[in-house]
């Protein structure tokens, strides 16, 4: 009498990955796609969905802190030429090509060898950017801690002081910190919190992986949590893109 055989079961098949928070935010700025890239405020397209800017010195990290973030090594081109990314260039988020916010990275400041004019220029695009854009909901600044924050930065934090205490979300990244050591960290971390006014301030490396998953959740935060929907305009009534005749010194 034969016996038959019963089939080996097959394996089981592995479960899908449980998403969490990390993977869900990694996901979404994974997204990232290019819009648009204008030389002025007024050429940008006006958008409904949360703005969220980058901004900083030239030479800061922010097209290499863009990159990783969105896992997408050209999307802000990591010039080697600091000073050459003179556009504001837009960058659509969301699932299924639905854009639920944007990223917009801006031209880096201080670079000593572009031309004087060319630095007022650009100060003052960036000055009213910050102070007009209505759907501007967030801004991330980039700095080298070994520098810390300067003259520069320092005007910007106090451009956008009011529409913080408005409700604007503020970031202080950290960038370089594997130049770092502990303690010098450390104390980075803490000048820098008392320098960013209440908002977030966190350490971060490329060539490290570190800082990753803690700004990419906070970002998701920002656009996804419930009352983002729900928070007021940001812009006081009286601002208009007409009335913002910002200055800016170009001592830098
Ligand atoms: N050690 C180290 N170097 C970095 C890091 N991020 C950027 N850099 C380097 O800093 C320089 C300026 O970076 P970049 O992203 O182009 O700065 P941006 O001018 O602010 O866009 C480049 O040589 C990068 O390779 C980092 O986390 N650690
Ligand atoms: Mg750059």
């Amino acid at each position: 009498m034969t016996t038959k055989h019963a089939r080996p079961a097959a394996p089981p098949r592995p479960a899908a990955a449980a998403a969490t928070p990390s993977s869900i935010a990694s996901g979404w700025l994974h997204t990232a796609r290019f819009l648009t890239s204008a030389p002025e405020l007024h050429f940008l397209p006006e958008i409904e969905v949360p703005e969220i800017a980058f901004v900083g010195r030239s030479n800061s990290g922010k097209s290499t802190c863009i990159n990783i973030l969105t896992q997408q090594k050209q999307l802000a081109f990591a010039s080697r030429k600091p000073g050459r990314t003179q556009h504001i260039n837009l960058f659509s988020l969301g699932k299924q090509g639905v854009t639920d916010a944007v990223l917009a990275d801006l031209p880096g400041y201080g670079y000593a060898a572009v031309p004087r004019q060319d630095k007022i220029r650009w100060q003052q695009v960036m000055a009213n950017y910050l102070v007009t854009r209505k759907n501007l909901s967030a801004i991330v600044l980039l700095c080298d801690p070994r520098r810390g924050l300067t003259d520069l930065d320092d005007i910007l934090l106090d451009l956008i002081r009011p529409r913080v205490e408005e409700g604007l979300k503020f970031l202080i990244v950290l960038t370089k910190a594997d130049k770092l050591n502990r303690s010098e960290s450390e104390k980075a971390l803490s000048i820098a919190k008392l320098q960013a006014g209440g908002g977030d301030v966190m350490l971060f490396s490329a060539p490290k992986r570190k800082g990753i998953d803690e700004v990419s959740q906070l970002l998701w935060q920002w656009v996804h949590s419930s009352d983002a929907a729900s928070a007021k305009p940001l812009v006081p009534e009286e601002a208009s893109e007409e009335s913002a005749a910002v200055s800016i010194p170009v001592s830098d």
